[in-house]
């Protein structure tokens, strides 16, 4: 036999019968699931409130103008998650603070946006499933004037101030957006993988999406952070947990 197949039809002539994943295929860039973010770039329909729960410092976050939340879908969410709150995690004085270390850098802090599925009214009922929560994790680096003020860091670690101690809570009117607290941040560029809250009882109930792509903040500004105390009266530092095990798990990375 000279050849047992050509080229004649591009190939219209070789069937697989019940063929479901043939290749090639058209790839198109702007048609790749991306992260939809949803009235991120709303302003806030109230004041924001800021409490110490001896662990980290929280931000809630409230409904915007009319009632609805700031969420996220798409990529391979199943379904709607709405922003619940932000918080922090950090170090101190003489420690890095992030806990997701990226090409085995630790970074000086960690902002995480915690998002609860929608299918789920409360959180101690989201808190018992796998598809519970999202959370957005981005990596905070001290430098000396950054190139980008991050208003809205700024602003929230700013009235940490206000929250020293155990249990105290502080209201404060925002002028900024979820959008704006991720200042400089390529919001479809991230690790994402399947894990767990990383405080007690720790949960596996977390689908993370980690930026590579870090925010600059001046030390005037985190450390705010450093002042704070736990229920104990003792320093609230270091408030990162140690690196886990992958195990059996995929860390999937888009790049945008
Ligand atoms: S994290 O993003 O994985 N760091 C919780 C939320 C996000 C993360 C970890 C934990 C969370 O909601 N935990 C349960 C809530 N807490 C209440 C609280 O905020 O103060 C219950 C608790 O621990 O008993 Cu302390
Ligand atoms: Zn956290």
């Amino acid at each position: 036999k000279l050849s047992h197949f050509n080229y004649d039809q591009h190939g219209k002539d070789w069937q697989v019968n019940g063929g479901k994943q043939q290749s090639p295929i058209s790839l198109i860039k702007d048609k790749a699931p991306k992260l939809s973010f949803l009235n991120y770039n709303k302003t806030f329909s109230g004041p924001l409130n800021l409490i110490n729960n001896g662990h980290t410092v929280t931000m809630a976050i409230p409904p915007i103008d009319d009632g609805r939340q700031p969420a996220i879908c798409g990529c391979k969410l199943k379904s709607l998650y709405k922003a619940v709150q932000l918080h922090f995690h950090w170090g101190s004085l003489e420690n890095k603070g992030s806990e997701h270390t990226i090409n085995y850098q630790r970074y000086d802090g960690e902002l995480h946006i915690l998002h609860q599925n929608s299918a789920y009214k409360e959180q101690k009922e989201a808190i018992r499933f796998p598809d519970g929560f999202v959370v957005l994790a981005v990596m905070l680096k001290i430098v000396q004037g950054p190139k980008i003020q991050p208003r809205a860091l700024n602003q929230i670690c700013s009235e940490a101030a206000m929250v020293r101690d155990f249990n105290k809570a502080s209201t404060f009117v925002a002028n900024f957006t979820l959008r704006d607290v991720l200042t400089g941040i390529e919001r479809q560029e991230f690790f994402t993988y399947m894990g767990s809250l990383t405080t007690p009882p720790c949960s596996e109930v977390v689908n993370w999406f980690v930026f590579p792509k870090h925010i600059e903040i001046s030390k005037k500004y985190l450390q705010n952070l450093w002042l704070l105390t736990d229920e104990r009266g003792k320093p609230l530092v270091n408030n990162y947990r140690n690196l886990q095990r992958l195990c059996n798990r995929t860390v999937y990375y888009r790049n945008a």
